[in-house]
């Protein structure tokens, strides 16, 4: 495989799209040696296949506000690859959203999913409706006219959304209840769904809960634990939260979150109300952080600035794509970062990456460390079969097994010759092989 070579066809074709160029890199650049030992996959050219979803839609969606105001926005959903099971992945409503951004969450989804050893393919979509400020009302009429184009390209064995950014519990109900009244019929199609409803019991933690597992088992081939450890969160959604509590349920300090308007410094550390206030300050759809430190004395505001200039021994990106890059790594590794976890898709750019592993410091890639989200989906897809539910703590002990076994996957396939684990390296070669073998044995479809 000559990666270069394949990267600038890719370009040429999809000029622009430069985080979908940059997700395809990067897992060319690790999986290069594998593929060139065996020549099947070249033959069978398994890579061209897998870089192009495996189709596109895209669909307007005219909504009306609370004023009678018409608005139309873009809906889309990127079926990428369905090799070892139903297409699976969130759907982000962001205004930033565009295919760029959906072609690459829905390929670095087909080696996540693959990672959690559940049979769940790799999709993604949403649409760049803005969620900020918007009634629930609004938010209701935008979910519902989404699902009426949508529906018709899903299903429970076909193609199962769940949540993104901007999309919670609130909007997979009122796209839940839309679709169910089309398609007339009660199925698991999306997940993430009510506890009343199909749902799954740790659903809305499991992200969090599962990147703070993994985390746990980096800081372990270190000898170490969160106990007593400063660490540094950005963003204040679901995963945000999902993170900060576990972290602190295990010992550790977090002393920031962010949001779009700055970051919160609490050097007494979010726990307790502050992390059920973080709910709060998420439902006010206002998109600031800021009213944290008017309501908790002693924590401040810091505008316009992300939290990575603070000294801490561990840092969880859990808010976007390249939200932390090479000035914020050089200034981590400064303080003494020992361990950067992303809890969020692609948070570190690849210059970022390169500093962390120059330093050899520990460094796990979003599609292994927030593969427990996407896992916890795969269980609420597998008790919707049954017509069963588990337990949390049944739910809870199998969440925490499969990051253990996608922690030991990438130690498997990602240590180098001096004994350093390039989690990158790992996650991508053991999540990729699956695929690629599942392609072979299919023929060519
Ligand atoms: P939420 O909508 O709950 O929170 C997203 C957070 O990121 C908010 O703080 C948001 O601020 C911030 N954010 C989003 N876009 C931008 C931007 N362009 N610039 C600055 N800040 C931004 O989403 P989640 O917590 O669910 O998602 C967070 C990350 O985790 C994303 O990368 C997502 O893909 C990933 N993820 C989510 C999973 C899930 O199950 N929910 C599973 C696996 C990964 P605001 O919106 O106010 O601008
Ligand atoms: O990025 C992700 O893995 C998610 N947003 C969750 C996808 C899912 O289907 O639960």
């Amino acid at each position: 495989m000559d990666v270069n070579k394949l990267m600038a066809e890719l370009e040429k074709k999809h000029p622009g799209e430069v985080e979908y160029l940059q997700a395809v890199r990067e897992v060319l650049e690790s999986i290069e040696e594998v593929y060139n030992q065996n020549p099947q996959y070249e033959s069978a050219k398994i890579i061209e296949r897998l870089i192009e979803p495996d189709r596109i839609f895209t669909f307007k969606v005219p909504w009306m506000d609370d004023e009678g105001n018409i608005h139309v926005n873009l809906g889309y959903r990127v079926q990428f690859n369905n090799a070892i099971g139903p297409y699976k992945g969130g759907l982000r409503f962001h205004p930033s959203v565009n295919l760029s951004i959906l072609k690459f969450l829905g390929f670095e989804q087909i080696f996540k999913n693959s990672l959690t050893t559940l049979p769940m393919g790799g999709a993604k979509g949403g649409s760049d409706f803005n969620p900020k400020g918007r009634s629930d009302n609004e938010v209701m009429r935008f979910c519902q006219a989404f699902m009426l184009e949508l529906w018709k390209h899903i299903g429970p064995e076909t193609d199962v959304p769940a949540g993104d950014i901007g999309v919670g519990g609130r909007e997979i109900g009122f796209l839940f209840g839309m679709y169910k009244r089309l398609a007339r019929e009660n199925t698991g199609v999306l997940t993430g769904k009510g506890i009343n409803w199909g749902g799954s019991l740790v659903r809305p933690e499991a992200t969090g809960f599962g990147a703070t597992y993994f985390a746990k088992e980096m800081l372990a081939t270190k000898g170490t634990s969160f106990a007593g450890k400063r660490v540094a969160i950005s963003g204040f959604g679901n995963v945000a939260w999902g993170a900060v509590t576990k972290v602190t349920e295990l010992g550790g300090k977090v002393v920031t979150i962010s949001g779009p308007d700055g970051y919160i410094l609490d050097e007494a550390g979010i726990s307790g109300e502050k992390i059920n206030y973080m709910l709060e300050l998420r439902a006010s759809n206002q998109d600031i952080v800021e009213p944290y430190a008017k309501k908790f004395h002693g924590s401040k505001f810091v505008a316009g600035k992300r939290p990575w200039e603070v000294k801490v021994d561990i840092a969880m990106p859990c808010a976007t794509q390249n939200e932390l890059g090479k000035a914020d790594a050089e200034a981590l590794v400064k303080n003494g970062v020992v361990c950067i976890a992303e809890a969020a898709n692609m948070p570190c750019t690849p210059e970022a990456i390169e500093i962390f592993q120059k330093h050899k410091i520990l460094f796990a890639p979003g599609k292994a460390v927030n593969a427990g989200g996407v896992a916890t989906s795969g269980l609420e897809m597998s008790q919707n079969s049954m017509k069963l539910s588990w337990s949390s703590e049944e739910v809870d002990a199998r969440l925490h097994q499969i990051m253990k076994n996608i922690h030991e996957a990438c130690v498997k396939h990602g240590t180098e010759k001096d004994g350093y684990v390039n989690y990158v390296k790992g996650a991508n070669i053991a999540g990729f092989v699956k695929v690629a073998n599942a392609m072979l044995d299919q023929g060519l479809i």
